[in-house]
């Protein structure tokens, strides 16, 4: 359920054996060891939500849902959707999701039917919160950078409350170890007084949206005041000469005013980061779903690049990834490097920018109800919810109405499932082995394959097994087709490898099938808890050869081409064999990290220019007919995104409520458990408050994951809080990423009067 994807020991028993009894941390993973948060003592909610499909499901003409058999449910899909291909291409078909939190196997297989497809676009949930840091990212190093903050001198949280919401490993140790050090400082850079900025030394509580006066402020100052690393400028970084006189140039005193913290405190960060042998730096939704995001991104990382806090320990670094794409772009696999080129850069209708191959969630809507040609006629949604969770909840129903055909593969019943004409249940991540590829440390980096606990849940199918069964009927491959490959599997791994090369030969169409034809050709070699990890054996030989210092380091040496070979089959053995995370990259050095990034930093991204020059004659404006602030979806400790339906999860009332500062509610006459009603430009909703000192007044916040429609089988339909996207705008976006302003949300707050009884 999380990105962290902590080692647990879980106990199993209870009903037929599938529930999980018991939760501990795992003390022999090598990333996690031992933690453990509350999140994870709740994975039965999950495993046994009484809302779990059991059947491939098809909608009738009066919406209603009834089952079908997997055959038929397979035969029409791919029926529907060659169709859809024929009639209008595929790039009409929109893939949506292909991993959440703790699941991105499927999204290994899924890929093989997007191809036989003809499929172009995609979104999923990072087109919402990291696009926008991935194109800064992306100009500036060319690669992925992370904090090391169970080492950093100083760590600083940008809209991020890691109290709640983890994004590192050991997240609420860590925090206490910083706490504890006087050596150390915690900074939180937050308009609510969090549980992360209760604990730090120093809480810089802006203005709501207003981060880009206080990053831009910040930068100035170390230009200004000469606190930036010279020699690093000079030796590591490019553009110097371009961004100085911008930053020569920012009024600090004035910008403080705009954001509301006082100079010195801005001052004092800027005096801290440069004297700190460490910095690291969080940025996250609080900053990145809110107003000017992407150039955010951009001037946090000029403060800590220009103080040299990179490549160091306790610094920000470049990581190592296992699963690559850079394999694929050094056109070691032909095919998939010649369809990386051929990729679209912008959206079909909206042209909206195209990051990291995946257009902005914000403009799906607008790009399926377009009255355009190259409109999208179809969807293919699988582990996403984009009716709950994107923007605006409304327009993306009436969007899926609009489509032509859709098909949702998920473990329940949601609300983007019940917009959909098919179904079809997957099994749980507790049914079949699974693994994310948010592998983000360094010098270490390490990748954790989870073996099944259960059997999948009769009726269900992990997603392997359906891109299988649609891959082969879409691109009409024979069992007898892949038998050279499934006989070779039985005879040995060496042997699988000469033979996939003999078919990839006679067949090289079928490369992008790779996937799902080794699920059906090694799957079955592999122990039964861990058939969905045959993917992994082509990805840890493609590791190896795109990361071979790293995975020498680890153990998995590559120096010609049989020892690669070697290399990669010890490291699937070890990754099939652990029950536990293996580390699969070490670096020496933390300096490593410089060979990572092509070249020196770039300091200058002239694209954001303007808009650096823009915040001076645009300062933050408030509101007057929709006077409050309102961040629609805080992470608290008992929300999961929507991956937990079940309400009975949460265990207090208040859990669901809107946060409001005490003097707002006393002018607008209100307790805590009393009744407001919230209105925004989209829509309005009731809710009861919790009136808290931690926020600030004008600022209100709601949590994330409610208002699920739980409806446990032959049971009536259950609700709990407010879906925070009935209250949202699809247009309230970054101009360059497209990321929603979900955290700067206007909105206008009454009492609702108590109903007389
Ligand atoms: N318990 C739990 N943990 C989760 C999740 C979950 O659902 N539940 N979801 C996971 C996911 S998908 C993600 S992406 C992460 C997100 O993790 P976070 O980004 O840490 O979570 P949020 O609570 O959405 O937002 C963080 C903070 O932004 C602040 N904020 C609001 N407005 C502003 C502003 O204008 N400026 C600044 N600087 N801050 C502002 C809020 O007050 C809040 O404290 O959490 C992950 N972890
Ligand atoms: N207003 C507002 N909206 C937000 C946010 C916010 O802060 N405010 N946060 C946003 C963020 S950061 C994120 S990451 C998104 C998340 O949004 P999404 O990625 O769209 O959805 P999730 O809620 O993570 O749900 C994942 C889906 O996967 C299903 N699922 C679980 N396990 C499996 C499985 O094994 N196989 C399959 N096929 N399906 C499975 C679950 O039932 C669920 O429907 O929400 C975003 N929406
Ligand atoms: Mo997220």
């Amino acid at each position: 359920m999380c990105s962290l994807n902590c080692g647990l020991e879980v106990q199993t028993g209870g009903e037929g054996g599938r529930e999980i009894l018991k939760v501990r941390g795992d003390r022999s993973h090598p990333g996690s060891k031992g933690y453990l948060c509350e999140k994870a003592q709740r994975l039965n909610y999950y495993q046994n939500g009484r809302d779990r499909l059991q059947s491939p499901m098809r909608r009738r003409e009066d919406g209603s849902f009834e089952a079908v058999s997997w055959d038929v449910a397979i035969d029409e899909i791919a029926e529907r959707f060659e169709a859809i291909k024929e009639r209008h291409g595929g790039d009409k078909i929109l893939f949506y999701g292909g991993g959440g939190q703790g699941n991105h196997l499927g999204g290994a297989y899924g890929n093989a039917t997007l191809s036989a497809l003809g499929v172009k676009y995609r979104s999923n949930a990072l087109a919402q919160e990291k696009t926008g840091e991935f194109w800064v990212a992306g100009k500036m190093f060319g690669a992925g950078i992370h904090g090391d903050f169970e080492h950093a001198e100083v760590a600083v949280f940008i809209g991020k409350n890691p109290w709640q919401s983890h994004g590192f490993a050991r997240a609420r140790a860590v925090i206490k170890e910083i706490q504890k050090d006087p050596a150390r400082t915690m900074v939180v850079i937050d308009p609510r007084r969090s549980e992360t900025a209760a604990k730090a030394d120093m809480h810089l509580q802006l203005r709501p949206g207003t981060d880009a006066w206080l990053l831009a402020a910040l930068a100035a100052v170390i230009v200004q005041d000469e606190l930036f690393d010279r020699a690093f400028v000079d030796e590591r970084t490019e553009g110097f000469e371009l961004i100085a006189p911008l930053l020569a140039e920012i009024p600090v005193a004035e910008y403080a005013e705009h954001c509301g913290v006082p100079e010195d405190q801005i001052r004092a960060l800027a005096q801290l980061m440069a004297k700190a042998s460490s910095v690291s730096v969080f940025e996250d939704l609080g900053m990145q779903m809110n107003r000017n995001s992407t150039l955010c991104s951009y001037l946090q990382r000029l403060s800590w690049v220009l103080t040299g806090h990179f490549a160091k320990q306790g610094s920000n670094n470049a990581f190592v990834p296992f699963l690559s794409l850079s394999a694929a772009s050094k056109g070691k696999v032909g095919k998939a490097a010649a369809n990386q080129k051929r990729r679209k850069r912008v959206s079909p209708v909206t042209g909206s920018k195209i990051i990291i191959g995946l257009i902005p969630c914000n403009v799906m809507a607008e790009e399926i109800l377009a009255d355009h040609p190259d409109r999208f006629r179809a969807m293919l949604i699988e582990s996403g919810n984009p009716v709950h969770s994107v923007a605006d909840s409304q327009k993306m129903r009436e969007a899926m109405a609009a489509l032509e055909f859709s098909v949702v593969i998920d473990v329940a019943m949601t609300e983007t499932a019940r917009c959909a004409d098919y179904v079809l249940p997957a099994a749980s991540q507790f049914e079949k082995a699974e693994c994310t590829f948010f592998n983000l440390e360094f010098p270490r980096n390490v990748f954790h394959l989870r073996h099944a606990l259960f059997d999948p849940l009769p009726g269900t199918l992990p997603e392997a097994e359906i891109h299988a069964r649609l891959v082969m009927k879409l691109a009409g491959i024979r069992d007898a087709d892949i038998r050279p490959l499934a006989l070779a599997a039985r005879v040995g791994r060496p042997a699988l490898a000469a033979a996939v090369g003999a078919l990839m030969a006679a067949y090289p169409a079928w490369f992008d099938y790779l996937p799902v034809l080794l699920y059906r050709a090694l799957g079955p070699q592999l122990p039964e808890d861990a058939r969905e990890a045959a993917v992994i054996w082509a990805l840890s030989h493609l590791y190896v050869q795109a990361e071979p210092e790293a995975a020498a380091g680890a153990g998995y040496g590559a120096g010609t081409k049989l020892s690669s070979l070697r290399a990669g089959e010890k490291l699937f053995g070890d990754i099939l064999s652990a029950r536990t995370g293996v580390t699969y990259a070490v670096n020496e050095d933390y300096a490593d990290s410089w060979s990572r990034i092509r070249g020196r930093i770039r300091l200058a991204i002239p694209e954001l220019f303007a808009d650096v020059v823009r915040l001076r004659y645009e300062p933050p404006a408030s509101d007057t007919e929709y006077p409050f602030v309102l961040s629609a979806g805080e992470r608290r400790s008992e929300s999961t995104n929507t991956i937990i339906r079940n309400p009975a999860v949460h265990k207090k009332p208040r859990g669901a409520a809107l946060r409001i500062a005490p003097a707002d509610a006393e002018s607008l006459g209100v307790a805590d458990g009393d009744a407001v009603r919230v209105t925004t430009r989209r829509g309005a909703c009731e809710v009861r408050v919790e009136v808290s000192a931690m926020m600030q007044p004008g600022h209100v916040s709601l949590p994330n994951g409610f208002g699920l429609d739980y409806q446990p089988r032959g049971e009536e339909a259950r609700s709990f809080g407010v879906a925070p996207n009935e209250l949202t705008a699809s247009e309230d976006r970054d101009p360059i990423a497209g990321t929603p302003w979900h955290k700067y949300v206007p909105a206008k707050i009454d009492r609702v009067q108590p109903a007389p009884n």
